[in-house]
This record gives structure tokens, C-alpha cells and sequence, in this order.
């Protein structure tokens, strides 16, 4: 199988110097109806019942050649940081979705569906928030309010809410956020249940990194969405971010992770995927990341109810690694030039 999957890929190579001249101009931009053009990364996944999507954040937006991308090659959106806290209720009960807005009214222009992300996490809060204590009862109208406030205004507008981020550690403990240590394990429950009230339709997901694998932590979150379903607290899917690095190896256990979780009745998604390395990127690097991009996508066709991918922007040029691990970058599918790296064309093969 695997062997299988280096031939495909070592064709994909060979056939991707052609491709790069066939599909220069959808990636410049232009759109893939036309009937010379290749089939976007969107077309493909339709064809599959799945999304392919890609994060953005507002100040991205006036770069022209980056926009058209985005606008041709996806068909879902996640704001980077438009819809969190800080953004979004920077004092107390004034809330400004502003930059939410102009994401998704960009991804209906695009007829693109939209990711919200998200409401409840230990990080990007705003200071009023962390700088000073609350009482369980004080938090609890605060975290309701704000998520109640967010949900109804993207009510019809998103199809899916990150409502709880990050809430486990490494080893499947809770993590000991200030709204754990406040309001203890049940506020999870009563994040979904508030977020359900305020759009009964909106699908409504728990979001961690390092849960692509069966271990501690994916099973921290397999034990609690059998509670949390069990209790019939609405959850509807789990978010793996993928946010993956050459070094640590692939998460082989994908596949039967992902198939756990529908088992239990949940959609999964592959919500914010990144496959980083240590620069310079060079040939071998980027085929190992290429071919790990067409193992996680054909992961997520392998499981009925892995609904789609969404990569954590689409370009180097606006990744979030290089600023936060020294040394580190080369994460997405096309480089800083915009141009797409053997990555984009295993996922394209993938996808086929
Ligand atoms: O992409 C986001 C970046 O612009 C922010 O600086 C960063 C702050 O932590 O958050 C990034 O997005 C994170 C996402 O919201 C949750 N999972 C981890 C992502 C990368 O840090």
C-alpha cells in the first residue's frame, strides 16, 4: 500500500513540473470553470462529499494575488483570529464582529461555507478577561453572554462553531484553564449546550491539536464525547487540527482515530492542517511533506464522516509557524511566492 502510494507519488513528481504550466493561470487566479482549466481543490473534494478549505485572517485581504486563490481554489473559510474573544468582545459586553464579517461576507461572495472559530479558549482572550478573578456565577454569565451573543449573530452564517479549543493537555488531563478551574469539567457541557440554544442548526465541535493519533489525549476526548452524547449534550463533531512536523513522524493511527469518532455518531474534520519542517526546505523534505498531505487527505475520504480539510492558510507566505518555532516553516502547499509545491499536487492526486 504504501509502496503503492511512493510510485503514485513519484509520478505526481514527475507529472507535477508539467502541471505547474496547466494550472499557472487558475492559480493566478482565474476561475476553474472555464473548460481548459484543471478542477480546483473544491471541485475535487465535492466530488467526494467533502470540503476543501483554507484559514484567512483580515490583513491578508488586500494582498490581490493572494485573494484570488482563495477565492478560486477553496470552498470553505476559517477566520485565523476574526472570531475570537479578544476580537470580538474586546470590553466587556461590547462586541465588535467586524473582522468576522468582512471573512464571511468575502466566502459568501465565493459561495465558500465558513468554519467559526471560536468561542471558548484558554488563549486570545481579551484583558478584561484575564486580569482579574470571577466567581463561578460571574463567569458563567460571561462565558454564556459571549457565546450566546457570537453564535446568534453568525446564526445561518457558519455552518459549524469551534466551541471549546484546546481544553485537554498531553496526557488526556483537563486542562487547567480559567474556565476549568472556575467553573470545572461541566462547563464544556454547558458551552455546547448554550451555543445550541442560540443556532439549533450550526454543528457544533470540540478542536485540539496532537489528537491525530489514538492516544492519552484522543482518548481524553473519545471518553468525553461518549459522556457528553450519552448525557445528550449536542455535540455533533470533533476538530483534529493537524498541525503536524516532519520530525515527529506521521500519525499512522489516523485513519482508525478518525473511524472511532464516527462510530460514535460525530462528523470529524481535519481543521487546521500544517505539515512543518526545519529550513531550508529541500527536495526530500518536500516530497516526505507531500506525501504526508495525500495520506491525510485520503485518511479523510477513507471515513464517511470526516467532512473535509481545511489547511491552516493555504501559502508559507502567511503561515503562523516561522514566528512561533524557531527554525521551523515551509508548512503549507504553496510557497511564499504563491507558487504550489509538490504538496498541493499529492493532494490533488489524493483527491482523484
Ligand atoms: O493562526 C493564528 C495566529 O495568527 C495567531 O497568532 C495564533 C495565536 O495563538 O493563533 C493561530 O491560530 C491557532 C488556532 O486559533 C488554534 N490552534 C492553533 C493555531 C496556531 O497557533
Amino acid at each position: 500500500m504504501r509502496k503503492n502510494r511512493r510510485n503514485r507519488l513519484r509520478l505526481v513528481g514527475a507529472l507535477a513540473a508539467v502541471l505547474v504550466a496547466v494550472t499557472a493561470p487558475s492559480a493566478q487566479g482565474l476561475c476553474g470553470e472555464g473548460h481548459n482549466e484543471p478542477p480546483t481543490l473544491a471541485e475535487l473534494a465535492q466530488r467526494h462529499g467533502r470540503y476543501f478549505g483554507s484559514a484567512t485572517d483580515n490583513p491578508e485581504l488586500v494582498d490581490e494575488p493572494y485573494k484570488a486563490i482563495l477565492d478560486s481554489e477553496f470552498d470553505q473559510i476559517t477566520p485565523g483570529n476574526g472570531m475570537k474573544w479578544y476580537a470580538t468582545e474586546p470590553q466587556q459586553g461590547v462586541f465588535d464582529f467586524s473582522a468576522g464579517d468582512e471573512i464571511v461576507d468575502l466566502a459568501r461572495a465565493n459561495r465558500q461555507k465558513v468554519r467559526g472559530h471560536t468561542l471558548v479558549w484558554h488563549s486570545q482572550l481579551p484583558n478584561w478577561l484575564t486580569s482579574r478573578e470571577w466567581t463561578a456565577p460571574e463567569l458563567r454569565a460571561v462565558l454564556k453572554k459571549h457565546i450566546q451573543t457570537e453564535v446568534r449573530h453568525y446564526r445561518g452564517k457558519v455552518f459549524a462553531w469551534d466551541v471549546v479549543n484546546e481544553a485537554f493537555n498531553e496526557d488526556g488531563t483537563y486542562r487547567e484553564t480559567v474556565f476549568y478551574k472556575t467553573l470545572g469539567p461541566g462547563y464544556i457541557a454547558d458551552a455546547l449546550r448554550w451555543a445550541h440554544q442560540a443556532d439549533p442548526r450550526v454543528k457544533l465541535y470540540l478542536n485540539d491539536y496532537n489528537i491525530e493519533s489514538i492516544g492519552p489525549k484522543s482518548d481524553a476526548y473519545f471518553k468525553l464525547a461518549q459522556e457528553l452524547r450519552a448525557e445528550g449534550v449536542p455535540l455533533h463533531g470533533i476538530g483534529l487540527q493537524a498541525h503536524l512536523a516532519l520530525q515527529y513522524g506521521y500519525p499512522t493511527t489516523l485513519e482508525d482515530n478518525l473511524r472511532r469518532f464516527s462510530r460514535l455518531g460525530l462528523d470529524t474534520a481535519l481543521t487546521e492542517v500544517d505539515i512543518r519542517m526545519y529550513v531550508p526546505a529541500d527536495e526530500q523534505k518536500l516530497a516526505t511533506q507531500a506525501q504526508w498531505y495525500m495520506d491525510l487527505t485520503e485518511a479523510c475520504l477513507a471515513v464517511r464522516r470526516c467532512v473535509g480539510i481545511t489547511i491552516w492558510d493555504y501559502t508559507d507566505k502567511y503561515s503562523w509557524i516561522p514566528a512561533f518555532f524557531d527554525g521551523e516553516g515551509a508548512a503549507l502547499p504553496w510557497d511564499e511566492q504563491l507558487q504550489p509545491k509538490p504538496a498541493y499536487y499529492a493532494i490533488r492526486e489524493a483527491l482523484k
